[in-house]
């Protein structure tokens, strides 16, 4: 189990650090995503394969979108990177590294690394999305990361409940929510340290997890080595990497990431008249219900005949109960079979076999979730473009 990390302590992640502190990212090629000002550089890290490259300080890299036809889970090479702050911790020693739980707990604790692998492992496969995945597609748009569909990732990650290290802790009685902060911060004074927070009571659920482990492997740096929060059905904006300082408090928490940031509009759907502002609004939280075709791009170009529609499904939890698919712009619709459980954070895979007779199509897909959760066929829209889940189309022609 340590011998990875002690490989990346040695020469592997001084090695990483030194590249992505020093040079600019080997940019290797251009992709134009479909959307206004969509063109964006590959851009090659370290431990990464060639990614679209959103910014470079911080790095901010987006998925390519063929990625996700690869299988149910995505590749630690090819896994999305989002950061706010540009300070990233990139001289840390996994050996020196400590997890700090404090405030309201009877048991103030330091625990390293190896504190931390020694304790019971669990696993989930979980995806991880950022609130702003898609963002570009937003009409009006809005500002904020234009991002395509490719800031989503599904992972098997390893590490230890959350509720095992506060009930070593012992949380007192009146501690409210949990905050945590990474490593990384403002390269200014003005921008605040991105901290989260949650709920004691969704803390405390056994499924929220301290993890080192993604795919079998170590975190990559840029998804949170040596240690991330994973908040399985919520998005990424509370999965905090280099997770290193873990707060127990007894009043909500207040600070800019949670009061000001990553709010959605606190009306039916989240949704507000498109353009307007929302009176009201509340943390970000769960996943609306999203499904993708994953086997064929928009705009491809096919042979008539026979051919497998595949793609993926996932859902803030409940879990996949159905994807139907329509080949003629949603009159009809067929159900599509569903791949192999992984669990219901996981991606779910699902294919279907189509016959295409010359001409063009439009593919749709629309998943149902176990609670009766389905996809909306207009979008819904909100000022700091996030949820999207409309039905998407694939427009490809036959010949
Ligand atoms: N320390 C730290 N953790 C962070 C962030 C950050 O800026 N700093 N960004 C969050 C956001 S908004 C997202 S979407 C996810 C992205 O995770 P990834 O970079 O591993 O894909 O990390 C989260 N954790
Ligand atoms: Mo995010």
């Amino acid at each position: 189990m340590l011998d990875r990390r002690d490989l990346l302590k040695g020469a592997g992640l001084a090695a990483i650090a030194a590249t992505l502190n020093s040079t600019k990212a080997l940019a290797t090629d251009t992709v134009t995503l479909p959307f206004v000002n969509g063109e964006r550089p590959l851009v090659k890290y370290p431990q990464k394969r060639p990614m679209i490259g959103l910014t470079s300080r911080p790095p901010q890299l987006e998925t390519p979108f063929a990625v996700f036809n690869d299988g149910p889970i995505t590749a630690n090479n090819a896994f999305f990177v989002r950061y706010h702050l540009s300070d990233l911790p990139y001289n840390l020693d996994p050996d020196k590294f400590t997890l700090e739980v404090k405030g309201r707990v009877d048991k103030p604790l330091k625990l390293s690394l190896r504190d931390i692998r020694k304790m019971k492992a669990t696993e989930i496969v979980a995806v991880n999305q950022c609130s702003g995945n898609s963002r570009g597609f937003f009409e009006p748009r809005v500002a904020g990361g234009q991002l395509a569909n490719g800031a989503m990732g599904n992972a098997r990650w390893r590490g230890v409940p959350l509720k095992t290290v506060l009930a070593m802790a012992g949380v007192q009685a009146g501690a409210k929510q949990v905050t945590f902060n990474g490593m990384d911060g403002p390269a200014s004074d003005k921008t605040p340290d991105f901290i989260k927070a949650l709920d004691l009571e969704h803390a405390t659920d056994g499924e929220v997890m301290l993890a080192y482990g993604m795919n079998g492997e170590d975190l990559p740096f840029l998804n949170g080595f040596p240690l991330r929060l994973i908040v399985p059905g919520y998005y990424g904006t509370y999965w905090v990497k280099h997770l290193n300082e873990i707060t127990v408090i007894d009043s909500v928490y207040d600070g800019f990431w949670m009061k000001s940031a990553y709010r959605i509009p606190d009306t039916p759907n989240n949704a507000v008249e498109p353009g307007t502002a929302p009176k009201a609004t509340i943390p970000i939280n769960r996943f609306t219900i999203r499904s993708f075709i994953t086997s064929v791009p928009d705009g491809a170009k096919l042979k008539k005949g026979g051919i497998t529609l595949r793609g993926i499904a996932f859902d803030g939890g409940k879990g996949i109960k159905e994807v139907a698919v329509s080949i003629d712009g949603g009159k009809t619709w067929t159900n599509a079979k569903l791949g192999k459980d992984l669990g219901k954070y996981s991606f779910r895979e699902w294919q279907l076999p189509v016959k295409l007779t010359t001409g063009a199509y439009e593919l749709k897909v629309r998943a149902t979730s176990n609670s009766g959760e389905t996809q909306p066929d207009q979008p819904r829209w909100n000022p700091a473009g996030y949820l999207r889940n409309v039905v998407e189309t694939v427009r490809v022609t036959v010949a």
